[in-house]
């Protein structure tokens, strides 16, 4: 019997033939059929195979089987650029997947796949097998390796790697030194923009943003991959957060609130230049210049013939639907855009994935959008250039145009919530529970109410990545932005008599506008950032609650979002191995709360416990990979809470409330938190 877990070797070293060594802790070889070698290897296959095979500690036989039809999936070549942006590149990759889905066993996935693996796209093969790896039911509970081991050269600039190199060719194995990447190399302080580097260039937040297009895939052959419980409003909720804690991390840096890309043809002023090259398709990474515009789109290589004014028919038939309460299927039906899955259908539409109601008439805004800005440098295809790193979701965080597009993103779904009436006392208020007190506390004994932020130096193996060098770890250290851990307290009172359950929601958002002034409540909803949000039990009286900042229902623990899944694996088949089920999504926990100004920038920190019995979903959360379940879901579960994503700050406030304060039941709670930044570099020990 095939064992499940040989199939991950198959996403290392993506360029290397394979037969050449697998496997970071032992060498491992396939055992493959001559016939399934490339034409290059085939007439040496008895040569190339047994020279591989020497060393090898463990050989894995691969059965011959006959071989679905792959020319479809081979009509992307080896060496190209991918992106699901791309309707192509998606029709591509739907066929590989359906071909790795529909394979009976194991064994013939393994036979099918390493057919596959030496000639189709390297990030288009790693993409497909990652999707039915993580849909099959006889291979869910995989780990899938980190995609920043995998392809290291989406993630940091191309000059590390000829270092990496050097190293792991010429030092041994255990004597090798980490190299250091330079802290901010992508531009200057010249450039205003620049200083958001640590945000848009961490390694986290682009892994989680990839990781989070890869759960929720928005086109395959079978519906259910696509229809997950409510993935269009979590595609607008986790984007509409990533806007926010830009925006509270532009507040950090003395600047104002990122604006909107509104006006499609107008130049885009702030430009990007990613400094990277794709070690697989051998090219670097084009860059987006200054004041460059949207230009009408004809690239026959990709299929696509569109216009600018294509985009904006879209973008307009959305305001319609959105002022008229109803959007039309394609058989002409009206679906009515209510309270409860209005914003699940506009996120569908607008993404868009198959679930849309019809994307004859309302198109492909944002996917489209997002190729629109990645090719703004050849839109004829006419220097023969491929995209940008808007257009990879791997890499699109990066570049100052994802927050303008998805600021205009974020207002078409604003515009539907604005039409939504506000919540009514009922609908905020928890009868019986007050929060008397609310306060925070660092690890390190720095004062209450006062959060601190500095930058951490951490190693990152690279090895799985680099191919054609020497085995072993070889490591990178990044510097990114950390925080002390810290704790809340609260103190609720439950007045009714019996034991009541409730969620704790927790967000974070600016005290203050740009300018300085106090904001209005329907500014500031907008930037308020979700923390953490779980259940609590609460005895009739006192109650003091106390939770850690690494417990966020938000964020993944740091070693989850770099791991290695070869070190510290618990036995196979342990209970402990159950745990251990790296799902990859969620928010990097070095990320939770904004960087913070020198002098303190101050924030308010808001607190409330919501009546579960209006929240609760029934199901068991046991080993299905929860804990960053409020931007990415549960694995083949409902989404954990019945409110709407936001809630209770995804709607206009109502009438009175024009502050937060007005906002407040006795049920909820804000205290002043000052958030200080540290300008000095630790090192994490690990
Ligand atoms: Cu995640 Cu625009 O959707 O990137």
């Amino acid at each position: 019997m095939a064992d499940k877990k040989n199939l991950l070797l198959l996403l290392d070293r993506p360029s290397e033939p394979i037969f050449m060594e697998k496997g970071t802790d032992r060498s491992t070889i396939f055992d493959v059929p001559d016939k399934f070698l490339t034409d290059r290897y085939r007439p040496i296959g008895s040569e190339v195979q047994s020279r591989f095979g020497e060393k090898a500690e463990q050989r894995i036989p691969v059965k011959d089987i006959s071989i679905p039809d792959l020319k479809i999936p081979m009509s992307l070549g080896r060496r190209e650029q991918f992106s699901l942006f791309i309707p192509r590149h998606r029709r591509i990759a739907g066929r590989l997947i359906d071909i790795f889905l529909g394979l009976r066993s194991i064994e013939d996935l393994q036979s099918v796949a390493v057919y596959a693996r030496d000639r189709v796209n390297a990030f288009l093969f790693n993409y497909a097998l990652s999707v039915a790896l993580l849909h099959r039911p006889d291979t869910k509970g995989l780990n899938l390796p980190s995609f920043v081991e995998t392809f290291p050269s989406k993630f940091v600039d191309s000059k590390v790697f000829t270092d990496l190199r050097e190293e792991a060719t010429v030092v041994p194995d255990g004597s090798r030194m980490p190299i250091v990447i330079p802290k901010d190399y992508t531009a200057s302080d010249l450039d205003e923009e620049h200083r958001l580097w640590y945000f848009r260039e961490d390694m986290g937040v682009n892994l989680h943003h990839w990781h989070w297009h890869l759960v929720y895939p928005f086109e395959a052959s079978d519906r259910a991959i696509v229809a997950k419980d409510r993935r269009g409003e979590l595609f607008y909720y986790m984007h509409q957060q990533i806007v926010a804690r830009y925006n509270m991390e532009r507040f950090s840096n003395n600047m104002s609130r990122v604006r909107r890309l509104n006006n499609l043809r107008d130049p885009i002023p702030e430009g990007y230049f990613p400094k990277m090259d794709s070690l697989v398709a051998s090219r670097a990474w084009p860059p987006r210049f200054a004041n460059a515009a949207m230009q009408d789109l004809d690239r026959e290589l990709d299929q696509i013939k569109l216009d600018v004014g294509d985009l904006e028919r879209w973008r307009d038939r959305f305001y319609e639907a959105i002022h008229q309460g109803f959007v039309v299927d394609e058989s002409g039906n009206r679906i009515p855009l209510d309270e409860t899955t209005g914003i699940d259908t506009l996120g569908n539409m607008m993404e868009s994935s198959i679930l849309s109601p019809n994307r004859q008439l309302y198109g492909d805004l944002h996917n489209m959008g997002h190729v629109f800005l990645s090719y703004i440098h050849d839109p004829d295809h006419r220097y023969l250039e491929s995209f940008g790193v808007i257009g990879d979701s791997a890499t699109a965080m990066r570049d100052p145009v994802f927050y303008k597009w998805h600021a205009f993103v974020d207002d078409v779904f604003q515009e539907h919530k604005e039409a939504l009436p506000p919540y009514n006392q009922n609908q905020l208020n928890y009868p019986d529970i007050t929060i008397t007190g609310v306060q925070v506390d660092n690890d390190s004994g720095s004062g209450t109410n006062s959060l601190q932020t500095y930058w951490q130096q951490s190693d990152i193996d690279f090895s799985r990545g680099l191919d054609f060098v020497p085995r072993g770890n070889v490591f990178a250290r990044v510097t990114h932005l950390q925080h002390d851990a810290f704790t809340y307290t609260m103190n609720i009172d439950n007045a009714g008599g019996a034991q009541r359950f409730g969620t704790v929601r927790i967000f974070l958002g600016p005290k203050t506008d740009e300018r300085g002034q106090p904001m209005l409540l329907r500014d500031q909803r907008l930037l308020m950032v979700e923390l953490d949000k779980f259940v609590v039990s609460l005895q009739p009286g006192q109650n003091t609650i106390r939770r850690r900042s690494t417990e966020s229902s938000v964020t993944i623990p740091f070693e989850r979002t770099f791991r290695n899944l070869d070190a510290n694996r618990p036995a196979a088949g342990s209970p402990d191995e159950l745990e251990f089920n790296f799902c990859g999504c969620g928010w990097p926990q070095h990320m939770l709360i904004p960087k913070g100004l020198q002098q303190g920038l101050r924030c308010e920190l808001f607190v409330m416990v919501s009546n579960f019995e209006d929240d609760r979903i029934d199901q068991d959360l046991v080993g299905s990979c929860s804990d960053a379940s409020s931007f990415c879901g549960v694995r083949d579960r409902m989404y954990p809470d019945r409110r709407p994503m936001g809630y209770p700050f995804d709607r206009l406030p109502p009438t009175g409330a024009d502050r937060l304060a007005g906002l407040l039941t006795q049920n909820m709670r804000v205290i002043d938190v000052n958030i200080v930044h540290n300008d000095r570099t630790t090192v994490r020990m690990s």
